[in-house]
This record gives C-alpha cells, sequence and structure tokens, in this order.
C-alpha cells in the first residue's frame, strides 16, 4: 500500500493498490475507460489530496470559532484554552449532529409526504397501512373512535404526526417511539445517565449550542450530550424514515435478481439510474413509467420501455420493494456514469457526489435534481413536490426520452460482470423464515449461529474499492455469524454474490445448514442505511426471547468502511444500545491507535490515546454496556468480533 499512517497504524491504498486489491471485477475496466477518456475520478482525486492532513486525521484541528483554526496538543491547547480531549469530543458531536440532521431532513421529507397524502394534496395509495396500525397500536393513536374503526387515512396522519412530534418538537418531553418501542431497561439505563432525549432537532440544536465558543468545555459532559443525540438519532430520525417508507410504499418482499455494473448492458429501455436516499420520486417514476403515453414516448424515442436502476440507498430501496437492479454505491457512481449506458440519472438527497456532472456533460448523460436541498450545477431542477408527483414524473421521463432520442450512437463501455443476488428481507420476514424468536435463539444458544453482525456504512477511498467489507463478510461467514447488511455496504456485499444462496458453501456448515432449513441468504440485505432499525428491531426481538439485553448477546455493529458523517451517528446510536461498535478505519472517532516510537525501529509503536479514546474503547461498557473498537486489517476486525462473541457466549454459559 503506498501512503502509511504509522500514527492510525494503518495504510492507505493509491489507484494501483485499489486496482490489484479491489474483489470488483468491473472496477479496473472502468477505471481504465475513464481514464482513456480524459476523465479523472476518485481515484486519482484521493491519490492527489495525500497526504492527509494529520490533525483533520486526529480530530484535533478546531475550526469551531473565528479565532482559530488551532492545532492542539496537550501542550499547546488552542487559543482559547481548549486541549485535544475537548476539541475532539467536539468535532466528533458535531460530525453526528449533522448525521442526524442529514436522518432527520430524511424522516421529514417522508413524513411529508404521507401527509400531502392523508391531506388530499396528493393522490395515494399508502401502500403500507399495515405498518401505521402497528405503530398506532405503540404510540395510542386510536384505531377506532364512538365504536367505529378509524379510516385509513386518519390513522397515518396521526402517527406521522406522533413521529413528527419525536423528531422535531422544541419543549422537554418523553419521545413516544422510544418509550413504546425501547427495551425498558435501556430507557433506565439512558434515565439514569440523564440522557433521555427531547427530539431530533432539540438535540441537533443543543449539541451546535453546546460547541460553540467558551461553552461546554468539559468533555465528559460533551460526551453524554453524544449519546442523548444518538438516542435521538435513531428514534426520532432513522426509525421514523425506515417506518415512514413502510407506510409510504409498504413492506419490502423478497426478490430475486441480478446486480452490478453489467446489468446496465441488459435491456434496450430508456435507461434511468435513480440515486440518493429518498424514493419519493423514484417510486412516482416507476409509476409513471407503466402509463401507456409514456411507453409511447419511449417507443417514439426508438426504446422499448423504461429500464431502471439503483445506486446508493434509493437503489436499496428500489431493490427490496420492486427487485430493481442495484449498480453500485457512492464510490461507484461515476463509473456508473462513465459506462455511457444511462440516459438520465435522476437524483434525490445525500450522498450525490458534485464529481459525477463532468462525467455526465461528456457521455450526454441528462442528469435530473428533485429536492432543493440537493441541487447540482449544471442539472436539470425538477422539483418532486406533493401534488406535483406523477406531473414531475412523466416530466422527467420525457427528458430521459429526448436523452435517448440525442444519445442514440454513443459509444458504451460497460463491464460484462454481474451477481446473482437476493434482497427485499426484514426483521419480520428473517424471523419467519427461522420460525421465530424463540427457534432463531435456540440456532444461537446451540452455536450454529456464532453472533449476529450487521455489515453497514459507506464506502471510503481509504480502503480498496469495497474490499474491507467483502473480506470481513466472508470472514464472519466461515466463523458462523449471521450477517445483515445495508447501505453501500450491502451494494459491496450484493456485487460479490454474497447475497446469492449459492455463496451459503462459505459459510460455518452449522450456519449453512440452518440458512439452508430457513431459506435465507448468507447474507441478508435488509435496506437502506435507514433500514438498520430492521436490524436493530430483529436483535430486540431475540434479547426479548432471551429475556436480556442487547448488551448481553454476541451481536456487533460493523462499519467497515465509513464515509458519511451519518455511519458515526448509527454507530453511536448502536453503541448507546449497548451493541459493540467496529469501525474499518481510523476516523476521528476517538479511540486509541498506535505511534511509531520517535527514533525506533519502523516497528516499533506505542499506544496513543487520550482521555476520550479511554472513555469510548472502554469506559463506555461500564454505562451503555459496549465500545467502540477500531481495526483497519478486515481478517483481524472478523478474529477480534469473533473473540467478543465467545466471551459473551461464555458468559451467557453457551
Ligand atoms: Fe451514503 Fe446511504 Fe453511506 Fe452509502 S452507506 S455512502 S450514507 S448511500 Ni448508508
Amino acid at each position: 500500500m503506498r501512503y502509511r499512517y504509522p500514527k492510525l497504524n494503518t495504510e492507505m491504498p493509491d489507484r494501483a493498490d485499489v486496482l490489484r486489491l479491489t474483489p470488483s471485477a468491473a472496477l479496473p475496466p472502468l477505471a481504465e475507460h475513464m481514464a482513456s477518456c480524459n476523465l479523472p475520478s476518485y481515484l486519482d482525486r484521493s491519490d492527489a489530496q495525500q497526504r492527509l492532513c494529520s490533525w483533520g486525521l486526529d480530530g484535533t484541528c478546531c475550526r469551531r470559532c473565528l479565532w482559530g483554526p488551532c492545532r492542539v496538543t496537550d501542550s499547546n491547547p488552542g487559543i482559547c484554552g481548549a486541549g485535544p480531549a475537548q476539541v475532539v469530543m467536539g468535532n466528533h458531536l458535531r460530525m453526528v449532529a449533522a448525521a442526524a440532521a442529514a436522518h432527520g431532513s430524511h424522516a421529514r421529507a417522508r413524513l411529508e409526504a404521507i401527509l400531502a397524502i392523508t391531506e388530499g394534496r396528493e393522490a395515494g395509495p399508502l401502500r403500507g397501512m399495515d405498518r401505521a396500525r402497528w405503530l398506532a397500536e405503540r404510540v395510542d393513536v386510536p384505531l377506532s373512535s364512538g365504536g367505529a374503526e378509524r379510516s385509513d387515512l386518519d390513522v397515518a396522519r396521526d402517527v406521522a404526526l406522533v413521529l413528527y412530534d419525536d423528531l422535531s418538537k422544541a419543549r422537554p418531553g418523553p419521545m413516544r417511539l422510544l418509550h413504546a418501542c425501547a427495551p425498558p431497561e435501556r430507557v433506565e439505563t439512558w434515565r439514569e445517565l440523564d440522557v433521555l432525549p427531547t427530539s431530533t432537532m432539540a438535540e441537533v440544536f443543543e449539541s451546535l449550542h453546546r460547541t460553540t465558543l467558551g461553552t461546554d468545555s468539559d468533555w465528559r459532559n460533551t460526551a453524554l450530550q453524544e449519546l442523548r443525540l444518538a438516542v435521538a438519532f435513531f428514534w426520532g430520525a432513522v426509525a421514523p424514515a425506515s417506518f415512514a417508507s413502510e407506510i409510504l410504499y409498504g413492506r419490502p418482499s423478497p426478490t430475486s435478481g441480478e446486480v452490478g455494473f453489467g446489468m446496465l448492458a441488459r435491456g434496450s429501455g430508456v435507461k434511468l439510474a435513480v440515486h440518493g436516499h429518498l424514493p419519493v420520486a423514484a417510486e412516482a417514476l416507476l409509476a409513471a413509467a407503466e402509463e401507456p403515453e409514456m411507453l409511447a414516448e419511449a417507443e417514439a424515442a426508438g426504446a422499448d420501455g423504461f429500464d431502471f436502476y439503483g445506486i446508493c440507498c434509493s437503489g436499496q430501496e428500489l431493490l427490496a420493494r420492486h427487485g430493481v437492479p442495484s449498480v453500485t454505491g457512492i464510490l461507484g457512481q461515476e463509473f456508473a456514469l462513465a459506462t455511457g449506458a444511462l440516459d438520465a440519472l435522476v437524483v434525490d438527497l445525500q450522498c450525490v457526489l458534485p464529481a459525477i456532472m463532468p462525467v455526465a456533460r461528456e457521455k450526454g448523460t441528462i442528469v435530473v435534481t428533485t429536492h432543493d436541498s440537493n441541487r447540482l450545477e449544471g442539472a436539470v431542477h425538477m422539483p418532486a413536490e406533493p401534488g406535483t408527483l406523477p406531473q414531475a414524473a412523466r416530466k422527467i421521463l420525457g427528458l430521459a426520452c429526448d436523452a435517448h432520442r440525442r444519445r442514440v450512437g454513443t459509444v458504451t463501455c460497460v463491464p460484462s460482470v454481474t451477481a446473482p443476488a437476493r434482497g427485499g428481507f426484514d426483521d419480520e420476514t428473517i424471523l419467519e423464515a427461522f420460525g421465530g424468536a424463540g427457534e432463531l435463539l435456540a440456532l444461537l444458544r446451540r452455536g450454529d449461529i456464532t453472533g449476529l453482525a450487521t455489515l453497514v456504512s459507506c464506502n471510503t477511498p481509504k480502503v480498496p474499492f469495497e474490499r474491507s467489507n467483502v473480506v470481513l463478510a466472508k470472514e464472519l461467514l466461515r466463523r458462523g455469524v449471521l450477517i445483515t447488511t445495508t447501505g453501500c455496504a450491502a451494494h459491496a456485499l450484493l456485487d460479490a454474490g454474497l447475497t446469492a444462496d449459492a455463496a451459503r458453501e462459505l459459510c460455518a456448515p452449522r450456519l449453512r445448514a440452518a440458512l439452508e432449513r430457513a431459506g435465507l441468504p448468507p447474507v441478508i440485505p435488509v435496506g437502506a442505511c435507514v433500514d438498520n432499525t430492521r436490524t436493530m428491531f430483529l436483535w430486540l426481538r431475540l434479547a426479548e426471547a432471551a429475556g436480556t439485553s442487547l448488551s448481553a448477546l454476541p451481536l456487533f455493529y460493523v462499519g467497515a468502511e465509513p464515509g458519511n458523517e451519518k455511519a458515526l451517528g448509527m454507530g453511536m446510536a448502536f453503541l448507546a444500545h449497548g451493541v459493540n461498535v467496529l469501525s474499518g478505519f481510523p476516523i476521528p472517532v476517538p479511540v486509541p491507535s498506535a505511534e511509531q516510537v520517535p527514533g525506533g525501529a519502523a516497528d516499533d509503536m506505542r499506544r496513543v490515546a487520550n482521555p476520550v479514546a479511554d472513555f469510548f474503547s472502554g469506559e463506555t461498557v461500564s454505562i451503555v454496556g459496549a465500545r467502540i473498537m477500531v481495526e483497519p486489517a478486515p481478517e483481524l476486525a472478523a478474529g477480534a468480533i469473533h473473540m467478543d462473541f465467545r466471551r459473551k457466549r461464555w458468559a451467557l454459559g453457551w
């Protein structure tokens, strides 16, 4: 590996390393193709940024007021007097606040889509009334009135308003979904720590407040605010976003098909990819694409209907509900455009890189933005507002047809790389497949399943493309670990064929037999990032069946390739629930690392830490029952997870 960062005890790949080490057979030819078109990719931009700033990597660069920026060490505090612990902690809290704002905005947009239907501004239907009624029972929304059953629209509206309140209320008071669904043991833990939140927005607001110049200078208190925010992150933003999507579009259902860049060569329709996180526009596009007028427009453009593809989390949503083939995750987006196969790329919210625009221009692909929060210079903006969704969708399809007409004869470069895949699972389908929580617990107790891990979060240029997720998943399957996955980690595992039944042969024999009996794939995709909710609820059901807490069970949250701030926030949320967290790369998350002894041999390392590092890697065990570990080498990370599972199993007498 080209770039060594001894202080972080890690290395980062250069372009050649990535192309040599990635498990993706599609990336090398696509990277070559981009180079031949004189189009730089993230591989080139990452090389150009090396060596990365060590203050930034440490989290010890303070830019939170106008006196600095200050580069803070123990012996050289910031101008205000802040030491490294305070700066690391405050910076981290701000990243998690940004993450909560992202998932919170996402939740708000979905709740608004529900309210637009219940208030008659948008035509329905609401395809997931079973979820709305399930939630209504839990958050005390009445299902009947005066002896008569209340209408779907009334129930859905009241549920959406409760979730909206949990997301946004400013005055202190309990968050209703949290108190309805979090285990009593957790609520008590949070109450004792005094970290029960008000709402996601209130805690984001307070987190930004506390990290202004001369405000919270006690890093331990800032750390507690981060736990408070993490609880609100999950119950006020992540879970409501996932549930709201189910109310709108229904629960996912198991699908099978093929995925990967090679799918872009299939079909002879107008080709559109959807990208982002909020499939409101994407769902409207799928519906409009069935209309006879739109099919006629495609035919007039010389195409046979419309072919849809998915990128990032909107891709996971469409895979889960419609079996739309996913193409790639965040790091693959410019390569997907570089294939030249796409007529249109329709983006909604988050993880849309500005780097796609020059590639789209070169290939004649039209890029359409659908939300004001997420504009791109040079793209066509077509707002996906409630009330105008079908019209906007028809216009976007029309633009895609125009692009198709213009692009006839465009040279394409689509590597013929696809993988068989399954998707569309959730906590309910997984439990049903195993025969219920009791049966799944019995498998875990007997050791047929050694533990459960969820492989989630993004991709990062700091490791070879998709390698950490793929290697780690294979290592965990070999050790008998039951894996769920979401987001861009899921894209990597889908591309590697690990969600196909055939990959069960990689599993430990007893896990393999259990999966075969259940008819489940070795790695189980459960949707987009916000659908980590499904893994959380699966694990909560298991803990309930075992009569214990999440922290007592062999469970691990694994972000092997963290990239977005949202990945930090999600890790913190699982940590607050008592689940150990493994980060596959030293992010400015405060955990101990190693540095070279000055004047010593190349491998002469010593531990470096600060009080915040010790807090999150050890002390949190005594307050929330879990900790954060960092291990960049996926083979070693799998070993560390396995050891932790063995300790947990011994403690349970299993
Ligand atoms: Fe974005 Fe969700 Fe991360 Fe991928 S995994 S880079 S957040 S698309 Ni959630």
